[in-house]
C-alpha cells in the first residue's frame, strides 16, 4: 500500500500527518481549528484518502503557522508515498459544486512546484479559520507534493461554499491523479522521470 507518515516539529508548530492512498478506512483530523478540519475532513473524504493529522499549533498567534504547516507535512507524505509514481494517472481534474458555488482543481502530479490560486473570500474569518490562509494552505501543499494545482472558484456566493468545494475539488483530483492505471506501463512521462 502507498502511504507515509511525517511528523514536523518547529517552535510554531507539531504536525504528524499520515496518508494512505490505498485505504480511506480511517480518517480522524484534529488541527485545534474547527473549520479546517471540517475542509480535511471534506478533502479525505471525497478524495478517498486515508487521513490522520494531529497538529499542535500556536492558535495564540493566530490559525495561519497551523493551516500553513499542515499544507506543508500533507504535500510531503503524497510525495513520500507516490515514490517513483510508476503506473498512475498523474494528471486529474475535478469541478465541485455547492449550492450556487461551482469551483474547478487541475492536477498535474509533475515534479514542478506551481500554483495558480483565483478566488476572492468576502467573510475573512469562518469560527477560528482565516479564510486568506486558504491559499497558504494551497501554495505549501502543491510546493511540497512538488505538483502543479490550477485552483479556481468559477462563481458563489458564499465564503464557507467556495472554500469548501475548492477542498473537495482538491481531494478528487487528487484522487483522479494517484489513481493507478494498469494500462499505464512504468513511469507516465516522456522524459522517463517525473
Ligand atoms: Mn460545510
Amino acid at each position: 500500500m502507498r502511504q507515509a507518515t511525517i511528523t514536523r516539529d518547529t517552535a510554531e508548530t507539531k504536525i504528524t500527518v499520515s496518508l494512505n492512498l490505498d485505504d480511506y478506512s480511517t480518517i480522524d483530523i484534529d488541527t485545534g481549528i474547527g473549520f479546517f478540519d471540517h475542509m480535511l475532513n471534506a478533502f479525505a473524504k471525497h478524495g478517498r484518502f486515508g487521513l490522520v493529522v494531529k497538529a499542535d499549533g500556536d492558535l495564540q498567534v493566530d490559525p495561519h503557522h497551523t493551516t500553513e504547516d499542515v499544507g506543508i507535512v500533507l504535500g510531503q507524505c503524497f510525495k513520500q508515498a507516490l515514490g517513483d509514481k510508476a503506473g498512475i494517472e498523474r494528471f486529474g481534474t475535478a469541478f465541485v459544486p455547492l449550492d450556487e458555488t461551482l469551483s474547478r482543481v487541475v492536477i498535474d502530479l509533475s515534479g514542478r512546484s506551481y500554483l495558480v490560486f483565483d478566488a476572492e473570500f468576502d467573510n475573512p474569518k469562518l469560527g477560528g479559520y482565516d479564510t486568506e490562509v486558504t491559499e497558504d494552505f494551497f501554495q505549501a501543499f502543491a510546493f511540497n507534493a512538488e505538483l502543479n494545482c490550477h485552483a479556481a472558484v468559477l462563481y458563489g456566493r458564499n465564503t464557507h461554499h467556495k472554500i469548501e468545494t475548492l477542498f473537495k475539488a482538491l481531494g478528487r483530483a487528487m484522487r483522479a491523479a494517484v489513481t493507478l492505471n494498469p494500462e499505464i506501463k512504468g513511469i507516465p512521462s516522456t522524459k522517463g522521470v517525473i
